[in-house]
């Protein structure tokens, strides 16, 4: 087998998103694109020869041909080992538990998560380093400014690897071993959380549970651990074959596109407990009997709520959210007496925090919760937290979060996301915010009045880095608050983000809706960023 030096000529786009480059299938099929790109990492790194690459990804369209190339390419780049999950299949959080397990350099992960997928659909891939977790910026940015001088790949000539069986195998001087892709998972979350407790439960006939898995990779995952060790019934599953198009859905878990789930856990007989994943595992939507949990709220629930699991028992060294992410966490940290911090969108920000051990937990507006445990957001983990507080306190989904809004108060939260606008006119609404927010300032609209108006900028405590621009946000007299972002994963178009939250106090007025509770906000945010006249859109494409 010869390693092949190959000539490449640079590609203008290949800038990394909030999480790792994601195009369509068709881009990526562009002779060279993948090499470039899967080059262009490996340029940015230094020193891995001889040592170990984790390599799978969500089996979406093009996930196992992608895999093959990659394999070829980290063998002619020097790479000594290389674990690869069974039929080019791990979740994102396994592949950052295998990473931290076998102490591998650094990982890649082919997915463009709760993307649809599909010959004419969405294509991803990203690296993530030594710690499991997302490349952070400074390795993005490098690899992004090799990919626009890059001028050529070195890749080994050799045939496919059979990825079905497991084993380890020689390419070149490389070992690849295909590995069980759930195995080493299942058994951290039996570290973690306490399963016969868990078992207990879904043993009993007062409790029922349904879990989705929108036909995308965490359906072998919930059958090893909510069946085969939890003892669930089968029929607890839906939708947990995992399919190369995801069955023609969109494996984005919340209420418009897990309708699958939302029609069981709303309709008659519904049952206790319901939650889905999304295409890569790393996002979960929690339901209770016709109930749903924001993920703003969740995040501070099961912070609330720690002390019933083993594994945070101890106490947690603090809370991490991303700055659109609701302050309801924020609140629960006060009262434990721990540290709060908001970082801008992406998991990869929290890694700094993760490994400094100043968080314990995090999470994101935008289905995403998760710990220490590993470097990613961890859309299992979620489910199992869930399971194993519902064991311990016997109460139903919608006791517990009402009682925490008692305790707590009510963040008020809503999401409306324009999806598919055109790019220059998201852009300039975005451009007119930032030229115009420092003169709405002591501006009142109805009953609230601007307190501030910024674009959000983070320094890392941890290292010092500083990330600006990422998002305006708005906030009123009142700490209620509006911003505005646009999304760093489409691959259509721009997708503009607008997120709103108040606080209530007053238990009285928890019931209601949040789109009635938030009308007010929702429209001045119309009325300062001309939503409708600039996106041309007279209704958001979809409402968390
Ligand atoms: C990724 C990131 C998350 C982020 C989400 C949405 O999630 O890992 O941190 O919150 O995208 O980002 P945006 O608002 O820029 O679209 P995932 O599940 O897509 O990997």
């Amino acid at each position: 087998m010869s390693i092949k030096v190959v000539s490449t000529s640079p590609f203008p786009d290949q800038k990394p998103g909030t999480s790792g480059l994601r195009k369509k299938v068709t881009v990526f099929q562009t002779p060279n694109y993948l090499e470039n790109f899967v080059q262009s990492i490996f340029d940015s790194l230094e020193g891995f020869s001889g040592q170990t690459l984790v390599v799978g990804g969500d089996g979406r369209y093009y996930n196992r041909h992608a895999i093959q190339v990659i394999l070829r390419m980290a063998a002619a780049n020097g790479f000594g080992k290389i674990l690869v999950g069974r039929g080019g299949i791990l979740s994102t959080p396994a592949a950052s538990c295998i990473i931290r397990k076998y102490n591998a350099f650094g990982g890649i992960i082919l997915s463009a998560s709760h993307n649809p997928a599909g010959p004419d659909d969405d294509f991803g891939i990203k690296y993530n380093t030594g710690n499991g977790g997302p490349a952070p910026e400074k390795i993005t940015d490098a690899i992004y400014s090799i990919t626009k001088s890059i001028n050529a790949y070195k890749i080994l000539e050799a045939n496919d690897l059979d990825l079905d069986r497991l084993g380890e195998t020689k390419l070149g001087e490389t070992i690849v071993e295909v590995i069980d892709s759930v195995a080493d998972y299942a058994e951290l979350m039996g570290e973690l959380f306490d399963f016969d407790r868990i078992k207990t439960l879904l043993a009993s006939t007062e409790f029922s549970m349904c879990f989705d898995g929108m036909h995308a990779v965490t359906g072998p995952y919930a059958q090893e651990i909510l069946v085969n060790r939890l003892g669930a019934p089968a029929s607890a599953l839906q939708n947990c074959v995992p399919l190369e198009d995801f069955g023609g859905g969109h494996p984005d878990p919340n209420l418009v596109y897990a309708h699958d789930l939302v029609d069981v856990l709303y309709g008659d007989a519904a049952p206790d407990f319901g939650a889905a994943s999304d295409g890569d595992g790393d996002r979960n939507m929690i339901l209770g009997r016709k109930f749903f949990v924001t993920p703003s709220d969740s995040l501070a629930i099961l912070a609330a709520n720690s002390h019933l699991v083993p594994a945070y028992k101890g106490g947690l060294a603090g809370i991490a959210r991303s700055m659109p992410t609701s302050k309801a966490a924020d609140r629960v940290a006060a009262r434990l007496g721990i540290e709060s911090y908001e970082t801008p969108t992406g998991w990869k920000f929290f890694g700094n925090l993760l490994d400094a051990g100043k968080a314990t937990l995090c999470g994101e507006e935008s289905f995403g919760t998760g710990s220490n445990h590993v470097r990613e957001k961890d859309g299992l983990w979620a489910v199992l937290f869930w399971l194993n507080v519902l064991a311990a306190r016997q109460e139903s989904v919608e006791t517990i979060v009402k009682e925490h809004w008692q305790i707590y108060g009510r963040n008020f939260y809503s999401r409306h996301d324009y999806e598919g606008v055109d790019s220059d006119r998201a852009n300039t609404l975005v451009d007119n915010l930032r030229k115009n927010g420092a003169a709405l300032v002591g501006q009142k609209f109805g009953t609230y009045e601007v307190a501030f108006c910024d674009d959000f900028s983070y320094t890392d405590p941890v290292d010092g880095s500083v990330s600006s621009k990422q998002g305006i946000r708005i906030g009123f007299t009142d700490d209620s608050r509006i911003v505005f972002r646009l999304s760093g994963t489409g691959t259509q178009g721009a997708t503009l983000r607008l997120y709103v939250e108040s606080y209530e106090p007053n238990i009285a007025k928890h019931s209601l809706d949040p789109q009635e509770a938030l009308k007010e906000l929702i429209e001045i945010a119309d009325r300062i960023a001309q939503i409708k006249i600039l996106t041309g859109r007279d209704r958001p494409t979809v409402i968390t």
